[in-house]
Parts: structure tokens; sequence; C-alpha cells
């Protein structure tokens, strides 16, 4: 069995981004449920990700979003940040909500349209030099409705282009994470629609180029961990968008919809010992919180992959190990199953306790008068939305 102290070792280091855009106001397409307390500002988005750290302990970084997240001096907000106890991680690009990407942002078939995105790709790398931040992150809507519409080589060589021109901008430590996503917003053919293409072109690009995985970014059915298993075999796994989903990019709280898959994939990064901040994988959220109160829904979500964590952790490497080798069908899976089932929520209390912190986050956010003080303190009808 896996040594208890060794467990809690590795369950202290670990480390989860969360995103600024979930604590903002946000909905489906149908209609945006505005919430009383929501920030209004990236300042008051990174002060609400500093309290998901305090009652967490393991979430001491922040995503930010560009052009939501938009100020003048970003050495300054990295500033702030930091007088919080947190730091400012990824810096997510947008080249999805412009008049001008209708037809695509780096692909798009016009050239000029083409520059524009590319400039905020590099425009991107400054705020990341400002900032500190070590992770540039790519999401292209880019793609077609319709066959015949664009030539889908062509677009591949504009994606190619662009990739190559923010690529020979990253600074000696900064690195591109390269996200996929199947379809939405475009329904026939997407430009960076699975890993297969994201691995191909960070590999083309080289070694400072790595695959973003969003959980919620695949056909149903698809075998996640088995991607996180070939792409950290090939060293090319740079990050995670944790989130859950029952039909497409729902974008739900982590470990929701299928807590045994997120299991799955931990046990994939546990196997291959990448769990340690010093492996490089950033283990981020990328969620949005419609209907239910964001700062609990983020605490709530941290433990979800920290419970996922614990168990994969617990999984019992030498007797997997012996099961496998002889063939022992049925025996392997229950090594795996008895970590799985295992209830690790009163280890994960202690380990909280022993850490300075409440064992229940949730429960101590509640108590904390947090939500009340924003609430009254951001009652002027400003509040920040997805896209504000
Ligand atoms: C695209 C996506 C991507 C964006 C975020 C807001 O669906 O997952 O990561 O940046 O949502
Ligand atoms: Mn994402
Ligand atoms: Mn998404």
């Amino acid at each position: 069995m896996p040594d208890p102290n060794a467990v809690k070792q590795a369950l202290r280091a670990q480390r989860i981004e969360t995103p600024s855009w979930g604590y903002a106001n946000s909905g489906t397409r149908f209609k945006v449920f505005p919430q009383p307390g929501v920030p209004r500002t990236p300042e008051e988005k990174i002060a609400d990700a500093a309290k998901v750290h305090e009652f967490t302990g393991i979430a001491p970084t922040v995503a930010l979003h560009i052009p939501w997240d938009r100020v003048g001096d970003y050495g300054a907000l990295a500033r702030y940040a930091r007088d919080l106890g947190v730091t400012i991680g990824a810096i997510n690009t947008n080249v999805f909500q412009d008049e001008d990407y209708k037809l695509g942002s780096v692909t798009n078939p016009d050239p000029g349209i083409r520059r524009k995105a590319t400039d905020h790709l590099l425009e991107a790398v400054d705020i990341m030099d400002a900032t500190g931040s070590k992770d540039l992150k790519f999401w292209f809507s880019d793609g077609i409705n319709y066959p015949g519409q664009d030539d889908l080589r062509d677009r591949q060589d504009r994606l190619a282009a662009a990739l190559r021109e923010a690529y020979d901008r990253l600074g000696e430590d900064q690195r591109i994470l390269l996200e996929y996503k199947l379809f939405e917003p475009a329904f026939y053919a997407t430009d960076v629609p699975d890993w297969g293409t994201s691995y191909a072109h960070c590999v083309e690009l080289g070694p400072k180029a790595t695959v973003c995985i969003d959980t919620g970014h695949h056909a149903p059915g698809t075998n996640i961990e088995f991607i996180v298993a070939f792409l950290l075999r090939q060293g090319k796994l740079g990050a995670f968008d944790f989130n859950s989903r029952f039909y497409a990019d729902d974008d739900l709280m982590a470990g929701a919809a299928d807590p045994f898959q997120l299991f799955r994939i931990m046990w994939e990064i546990v196997r291959a010992d990448a769990l340690d901040p010093s492996h490089g994988i950033n283990f981020m959220l990328d969620q949005c919180h419609n209907i239910e109160a964001k700062i609990p829904a983020i605490i709530r979500s941290v433990l979800n992959v920290q419970e996922a964590t614990a168990k994969a952790l617990l999984v019992d490497r030498g007797a997997l190990r012996t099961a496998q080798q002889a063939g022992d069908v049925l025996g392997a899976n229950a090594v795996l199953m008895d970590a799985y089932n295992t209830d690790v929520r009163p280890m994960l209390a202690e380990l909280r306790a022993e850490n300075g912190l409440d064992p229940d986050p949730v429960a101590a956010y509640h108590r904390s008068g947090y939500q009340e003080k924003i609430v009254a303190e951001r009652a002027d009808g400003r509040q920040a939305g997805w896209g504000a």
C-alpha cells in the first residue's frame, strides 16, 4: 500500500489554477442570470480567487482572459495579486468575440484580419512579460459551417504561420498551451478540433508548445485518460482545463458529472509522476457557474480535483503491476477500484487541519462573512460578465 505520509506530501504540493471568468456572471446563449456580489473588475476577480486559495490552500494562481481582464498596468495588477497571496497564471487570448472574426481569426481568408488576430496573440506575450506569467493559452473558435466554405488545408497553413509568429516571440521560460475543441461555434469543421491536430502543431513548433486538454471538448465517450497517457509519454501535455460535461461543452463543476473519469485522468498523472508542479503541468479549471454561487462552486471544484487526486495516489502501484503482469484482469481492475472506492474525505480533512486550514472549506467560506461583504460592496450594478 502507498505510504500515507507520501500521499499527504504529494497532496500538499498539488496546485490548481482558477479562472478569472469563473467568478463573473455567465450564462447560456438564452439567458445570463446575474448574481449579487459578482466582481466588477479584474481586481475583484483576483480578490475572489485569493479567497478560494485562502480556504483550500492549493489554488495560488489565477488565469486571466484578455480582453475580459484588460487593465492599464499589468505589472500593478500582478503586484495587487501578490499582495493578496496569489499570482497571475496563464494568459488566455480571445480572438472569438470580434465582428471581424466571423470567418475566422488566425485562419481567416483575409490577411488583414489574420494580422489583427496574430497581433492580439503577440500582445498577450507583452502582458505575460508584465505579469510574470509563463503560460500563453490559445483556443481558436476558427472553423467553417459548410463544406466548401473555405479550404481546409489552407486554413492549417494560416494557423501554422500565426502560431510560429507567436512562438518566436516567447521568452526563455514562456510557453504556448494549444487547446482543442471538437466543435462550436463552427459546426462542420473546426481548425483545431482534436488533440492530434494540437499535438502535430506543437511538435512542428518546438519544445515550448504543449497541448491543453479541456475535459469538455471531446465527443461523448472519448477516452480522455488515454489522451493524457499518450501526451505525457510524448512530453507534450502542458495543461488541463477541468470542467464537467453531460452533453457538449457544459462547463459544469469539475468532478460533478463523472468523478470516476476525473479519477482515471488523475491516475494517469500519478502513474507518470507528473503531479508535482516541477513537472510543469498546469492544472486549471475552466468553468462557468450559471445558476450556482460562484466562489463556493469554485471551492467545490478544487476539492473535487483534490479528492480524485487523493484516490489516484492511493492506487497500490506494486499490486497493480503484479496483477497486470500476471494477466490477472479482475485483480488489476480491483486494485484500481479499491482506490477509487476509498473515502478520502477524512484524510483530506485531517490534512487541512494539519496545514492550518478549516477541514470543511465550503462551510468555512459560508461562515466567513465574505459573501455578505461583497454583496454589500458590489451593489452598484456594474458586475463583470462573460465578456466584460
Ligand atoms: C472554449 C473555452 C476556451 C476559452 C474559454 C472561455 O470553449 O474552453 O478555453 O478560452 O472556453
Ligand atoms: Mn477551455
Ligand atoms: Mn470550452
